[in-house]
């Protein structure tokens, strides 16, 4: 055997060894550019052929190229079961444990003034009313003259009111929703109009230049201030426990005459007197009144016939009450680890 012809086998059988103890993916590709590469062992063989005599460079070539014929072979052979048993190990760890628990995804949930909000609607969704929005844009004209408001009144003052133009502002109030309603003229009237309204105040614990309201309107005939006492007393009950006493406060509001402002027995002490009520027994938690006649007739309504009560939540008053939150701050501050407390 010629020495050339020794060297090759030797490499062949190195070669053989090599791939059979290769073990692992990653080496075996190491051993595939030590042999077959363009630095490996076996193409610096094919390099060396100018050594060789002419007529034996066939037979030498040949060699060299069942040579490498071969280690290509085993290497393939070698790969497939290596990837085939690699495969065959991640699947016998990689069991499905179907008992363990989920994984807990993230989501979001509604905002505490969100809750209640939804909590108002739908309990006077279920006494037939329905649920109206309008602009938060309005004119002077629907958010203070035709709800009886006087150019003198106060709240009209630039000190507490957001205008844009001389007779464009930001509505101070969603009763503008409902002297538009009125002004359609479709009757009888069951609506409430939640939503955003501006009041030019600093903030702090109980204000917020941006708040939320719900007002009330019913419009028919033969409406009396026992319709008004009846549901805001079922709308009591319903939002604070079937145990909540009202009682009704004679006070003044532009827009209604008679108007009262309406105090619910303390959901905490029941009445007895305690720190949240402050000793009295009783929370005051909104305003309202019968529709004043000047109203209506602004509005377009004919007084003598149709008549009405009317009815006015601050939203974030009720949240911080339901919730006991002592700071109306918290409810805009949009920190996580006070939100998710209300998921
Ligand atoms: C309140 C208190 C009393 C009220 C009046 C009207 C309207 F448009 F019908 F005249 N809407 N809301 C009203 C009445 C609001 O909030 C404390």
């Amino acid at each position: 055997m010629s020495e050339i012809e020794q060297k090759i086998r030797e490499i062949q059988e190195k070669a053989r060894e090599e791939i059979q103890n290769a073990g692992g993916l990653d080496r075996l590709t190491d051993i595939r550019v030590s042999y077959l590469g363009k630095k490996g062992i076996l193409t610096s063989v094919m390099k060396s052929m100018k050594d060789v005599l002419p007529e034996e460079r066939p037979t030498v070539g040949k060699w060299v190229n069942d040579a490498r014929k071969e280690i290509e072979t085993l290497m393939d052979a070698t790969k497939a079961s290596l990837e085939e048993a690699a495969l065959e190990k991640k699947l016998a760890e990689e069991r499905i444990d179907v008992t363990m628990p989920a994984k807990k995804i993230r989501i979001g949930h509604r905002h505490p003034n969100t809750l209640v909000r939804d909590e108002v609607e739908r309990i006077f969704i279920g006494m037939g009313y329905e649920v109206v929005e309008g602009p938060e844009i309005e004119y002077d004209e629907y958010n203070f003259t035709k709800l009886n408001i006087p150019a003198n009144h106060p709240a009209k003052d630039e000190q507490d009111t957001f205008y844009i133009t001389d007779d464009i502002l930001l509505r101070t109030q969603t009763s503008p929703v409902q002297a538009r309603i009125m002004e359609q003229g479709k009757l009888p009237i069951r609506m409430i109009a939640p939503g955003r309204v501006f009041r030019s105040d600093e903030v702090d614990a109980t204000h917020s230049p941006s708040f939320y309201q719900i007002e009330g309107l019913v419009i028919d005939k033969h409406i009396t201030m026992a319709d008004l006492k009846g549901t805001l007393d079922v709308f009591a009950k319903e939002l604070f426990g079937p145990e909540t006493k009202t009682k009704f406060r004679p006070h003044h509001f532009p827009f209604t005459e008679p108007s009262a402002e309406v105090d619910v027995s303390c959901f905490k002490c029941g009445g007895k007197g305690c720190r949240f009520c402050k000793g009295s027994g009783w929370i005051e938690i909104l305003g309202c009144g019968m529709v004043h006649p000047h109203v209506l007739e602004m509005c377009g309504l004919d007084p003598e016939e149709y008549g009405g009560f009317a009815f006015g939540v601050g939203l974030e008053r009720i949240t911080l009450l339901k919730y006991e939150i002592d700071d109306m701050r918290l409810l805009y501050e949009n920190d996580v680890r006070f939100i998710d407390q209300f998921s």
